[in-house]
């Protein structure tokens, strides 16, 4: 796995077996999973790659999916081979793995009040896949840590949807970036006042645990950066393009009229 990512790491698969996500993806699952090697792609560049900067920080770098995907899925090719007798799933975020929970509990780092998993060397810059196998693998038994617990994410959310008792995902700046549809004018003030028309980085900028993160090593996102979009822009291997051109051109034109 290491040539896969620079940080994995087992978590049982009955420790997350009862908080599984619904969704399509979910039926690719192996029959009798035993396994989850979580890994992370991290996901940082040098600060010279954010000049002009107006998505967020994920969506600069070559769409993930695909990124961590055809990593996995290298490392599939090689465990069949190795043990044609048993299953190995792939997924990346669309997935019925829950990946935060998944990553804390394979000891990969610990959940910032954000919800979000901080890595001690990359910071929460990082994204989340995963194989599923029906093989039962040694794990290092480890429960769900959480972070310093500054509070600093929780001042800082615009919309306030990071609380002290949870995440309120409808209000949160990210999600009303990518969903659908008319936004109310309170949705369009909290976008340009952010001035980021794709997804939010203010909880993890803000974030302590995050000012030394290390940059990415992986080849693919050092490669194709977009940092600044615009109308017209591709949308080709980007992780805007699966919701289609409507929304971030709705989203473009929004920050124009301001
Ligand atoms: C839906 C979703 C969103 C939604 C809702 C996010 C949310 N926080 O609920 C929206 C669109 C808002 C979103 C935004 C973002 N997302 Co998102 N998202 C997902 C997705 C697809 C599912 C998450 C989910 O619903 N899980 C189900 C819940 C039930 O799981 P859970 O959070 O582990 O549930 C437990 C918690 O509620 C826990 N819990 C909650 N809070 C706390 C606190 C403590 C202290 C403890 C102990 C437990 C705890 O108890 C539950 C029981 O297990 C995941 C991929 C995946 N398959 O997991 C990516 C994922 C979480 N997102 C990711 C990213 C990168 C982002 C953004 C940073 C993108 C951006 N820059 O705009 C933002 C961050 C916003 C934020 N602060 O969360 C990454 C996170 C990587 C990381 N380092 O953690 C993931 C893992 C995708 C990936 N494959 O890399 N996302």
């Amino acid at each position: 796995m290491d040539g896969i990512s620079p940080l994995w790491g087992i978590c049982p698969f009955n420790k997350i077996s009862s908080n599984l996500i619904e969704c399509r993806a979910k039926s690719r699952l192996p029959e009798n999973a035993k396994s989850v090697i979580v890994a992370c792609f991290p996901y940082l560049l040098d600060k010279s790659e954010y000049k002009n900067l107006n998505i967020s920080k994920y969506a600069v770098v070559t769409d993930y999916h695909k990124v961590a995907l055809s990593r996995l899925e290298k490392a599939v090719q090689l465990l069949k081979e190795m043990f044609p007798e048993n299953e190995f799933s792939a997924f990346a975020d669309n997935s019925p793995i829950p990946e935060v929970r998944a990553a804390c509990l394979a000891g990969l780092g610990v959940r910032g009040m954000n919800s979000l998993l901080i890595t001690e060397k990359y910071g929460s810059f990082v994204f989340i896949g995963e194989i599923v196998t029906d093989i039962e693998l040694d794990f290092e038994e480890t429960s769900e840590k959480t972070c310093i617990k500054c509070g600093r994410c929780i001042k800082a959310c615009p919309s306030s949807a990071i609380k002290e008792t949870g995440f309120e995902r409808n209000i949160c700046l990210s999600e009303i970036t990518q969903k659908k549809g008319k936004l109310s004018e309170e949705e369009i003030s909290l976008m340009t006042d952010c001035g980021c028309i794709w997804g939010c980085d203010i909880c993890q900028d803000i974030c302590p645990m995050n000012q030394n993160a290390a940059a990415t090593e992986i080849e693919e996102f050092l490669s194709s950066p977009v940092s600044h979009v615009s109308e017209g822009c591709s949308l080709e291997e980007r992780a805007y393009e699966w919701r289609g051109r409507k929304v971030i051109e709705r989203n473009i034109t929004i920050q124009k009229e301001r």
